[in-house]
């Protein structure tokens, strides 16, 4: 409106007389004015929008990597005979890290411990990874809850509780099972600790003495290893 009536202004002027000059310029003037002031409201009706509508581009990986990368670890050992550091068998392992699930399989040459046809041995991860002075030197279960000596499948174990292991008619062990306590990784890591393969047959704490609630009094430390991670180029399950 105000620059309706500035043009109407300015036409008059125009069609008035010569001496009307300076009342035409100074109109001129107003005119500018409100051109420039006009032009800084646009500019700032602009910022506005761009406030209300951001132009970058929204986030568009919201909900990408869901399915993050697997990964598989391996870890193995030989077991060595406790009395002379004789290699009678070994251990291998598998953990993929979408499952809680530890996969384990034992070898061992009953000829080399004399295992008797069938029978049945405890085999623990004691807390130790040392063998250097035979399976002695490994420690008690590996316990980091601070429970006492149960089955595998019991609510609350030893982390290295990993029951019984069988030997077949010719007194051989191949065996593979899992375990879902244990883990290669975490707060149950039983990574750079011992495996040890006893004597007797762990009673899973139902022994009701002293010794059952602490080892499961599964007998002698026949064989051991320490723990280690593995490429996995020859895991057998
Ligand atoms: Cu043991
Ligand atoms: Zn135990």
């Amino acid at each position: 409106m105000q620059l309706l009536l500035a043009l109407l202004s300015l036409t008059a002027l125009i069609t008035s007389s010569y001496c009307v000059r300076i009342p035409l310029f100074a109109t001129l003037r107003h005119l500018q004015h409100e051109i420039d002031n006009l032009k800084a409201e646009v500019v700032v009706l602009r910022q506005t929008q761009d406030q209300c509508h951001p132009t970058e581009a929204p986030p568009t990986d919201v909900g990408k990597n869901k399915d993050a990368a697997v990964t598989v670890n391996f870890a193995s050992c030989r077991l060595t005979k406790s009395e002379n550091g004789e290699v009678v068998g070994r251990v291998d392992l598998r953990e993929q890290s979408d499952t809680n699930v530890l996969q384990l399989r034992l070898q061992v040459d009953g000829a080399k411990l004399t295992l008797a046809a069938n029978s049945k041995h405890g085999f623990h991860v004691h807390t130790y990874g040392n063998i250097s002075g035979s399976c002695s030197t490994t420690g008690g279960h590996y316990n980091p809850d601070g429970v006492d000596h149960a089955s595998p499948t019991s609510a609350q174990r030893h982390v290295g509780d990993l029951g019984n292991v069988q030997a077949d008619a010719s007194g051989n062990i191949d065996v593979s099972f899992n375990d879902t306590y244990a883990s290669l990784t975490g707060t149950k890591a039983i990574m750079g600790r011992a495996f040890v393969l006893h004597g007797g047959e762990d009673d899973i704490g139902l022994g009701g003495n002293a010794g059952s609630l602490a080892s499961g009094n599964a007998g002698p430390r026949l064989a051991c290893c320490v723990i280690g991670w593995a490429t996995g180029t020859d895991w057998v399950y």
